[in-house]
């Protein structure tokens, strides 16, 4: 029987947001929004805590975000300053182990079962790392979640945020799970979660009262992943070298676009950039997909698969413009559009070895 995983994921707090209140100490305990411009079409990238207290969040419209708190104080975003700080935490991360898994610039797995310095407790381990974080990016905090699979440890982390730390032990995942709403299910989306609700499945113990049938037959492939999930067991693996499922470019229009010329010639620049992208991943994909975001926020996407890997800048571009015409490109005007090339080529995935796993292991974590 191989041993329980120990894994931790780590979150940073607020984490624009809380990288502009340390270079500008001035506004430590204010309403800070990082995003785009409230009067054009900018949106929220992150905000501190105090402004989330009026109800502003990530992703909301910047003009929104405005009248929800009008006295927040408004900051564009310096991508430098953010990277910076991800890189000095990747680098704590990889003190104690290689298994590390980034999800972004302030988000990690990380698999500590076999560690470094041999430390046989990861909730030792997690506390170090937030207290290094802190001291090493001079002042920013982060939440650490600690668990025996990756959806618990980051269920866990977003417990007790800002500042969290919590354990969910391998005993206390089922009761954990049971209570847990729908849609904080790991692949659960909002659509997804809407058609469970709408069926009165709210929690996961309304979850695992379906069966595997039933499963399988809202989830497809993925029944026996949410049939085992429910119950505390995953077999995701922290996976350290962890390849973009697809390379892709937006961008949202200071004024919606009618005009086919114009659009084609986004669509062409943005097909541009994402081939460079792939080249410097040195991959290729088969599918090409176009995103268009009408006037109303309306979204549809249109794809064309190949038969064969492609990283062409200006095949990319002809398949993208070419797919426009399957839109009402020209006639609803447009807020946005984008261009995503996905389909890279498969690596055998290892079979992982299906065991029941040792739940009973007292505190040992
Ligand atoms: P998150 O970790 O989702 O959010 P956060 O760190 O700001 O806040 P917390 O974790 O405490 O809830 O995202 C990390 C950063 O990614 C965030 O600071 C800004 C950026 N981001 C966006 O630009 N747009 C988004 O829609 C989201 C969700 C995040
Ligand atoms: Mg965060």
């Amino acid at each position: 029987m191989e041993p329980v995983r120990k894994i931790i994921h780590i979150d940073m707090d607020a984490f624009y947001a809380s990288v502009e209140i340390r270079d500008n100490p001035r506004l430590r305990g204010l309403p800070v929004i990082v995003g785009g411009d409230p009067h054009s079409r900018g949106v929220v990238s992150t905000c501190s805590y105090e402004a989330r207290a009026y109800g502003v969040h990530s992703g909301m419209a910047s003009s929104r975000a405005v009248r929800l708190c009008p006295q927040a104080i408004f900051l564009r975003p310096r991508f430098d300053a953010y990277q910076e700080a991800s890189r000095i935490i990747h680098e704590i991360f990889h003190d104690y182990t290689d298994q590390v898994e980034p999800l972004s610039l302030d988000e990690a797995y990380l698999d500590v079962t076999e560690n470094f310095h041999g430390i046989p407790y990861a909730m030792w381990i997690a506390r170090e790392i937030k207290r290094r974080i802190q001291v090493e990016t001079g002042g920013l905090t982060a939440s650490a979640g600690i668990s025996y699979n990756m959806f618990l440890a980051k269920i866990a982390s977003d417990m007790r945020k800002p500042d969290g730390f919590f354990v969910i032990r391998p005993h206390q995942a089922e009761q954990f799970l049971e209570k847990l709403p729908v849609g904080k299910f790991y692949g659960i989306g909002r659509v997804t979660e809407a058609a469970l609700l709408a069926d009165g499945i709210k929690t996961g113990l309304d979850l695992k009262r379906l069966d595997r049938q039933e499963l399988k037959r809202r989830f497809g492939k993925s029944g026996d992943y949410y049939y085992d999930l429910v119950r505390g067991i995953e077999y995701r693996q922290v996976n350290s070298h962890r390849e973009p499922k697809s390379l892709g470019t937006e961008c949202t229009f200071p004024e919606d676009i009618t005009d086919l010329h114009k659009l084609k010639e986004t669509l062409r620049m943005q097909s541009d950039e994402v081939a460079k992208d792939l080249e410097r991943q040195g991959l290729a994909g088969r599918t090409v997909t176009i995103k268009v975001k009408y006037h109303d926020f309306k979204v549809v996407t249109r794809s064309h698969t190949f038969g064969n890997y492609t990283s062409s800048s200006s095949l990319i571009s002809e398949t993208a413009c070419g797919l426009l015409p399957a839109t009402e490109a020209g006639i609803i005007p447009i807020r946005l559009v984008g261009v995503t090339v996905s389909g890279f080529p498969q690596k055998k995935i290892p079979e992982i070895d299906v065991r029941q796993l040792e739940f009973d292991f007292g505190d040992d974590f």
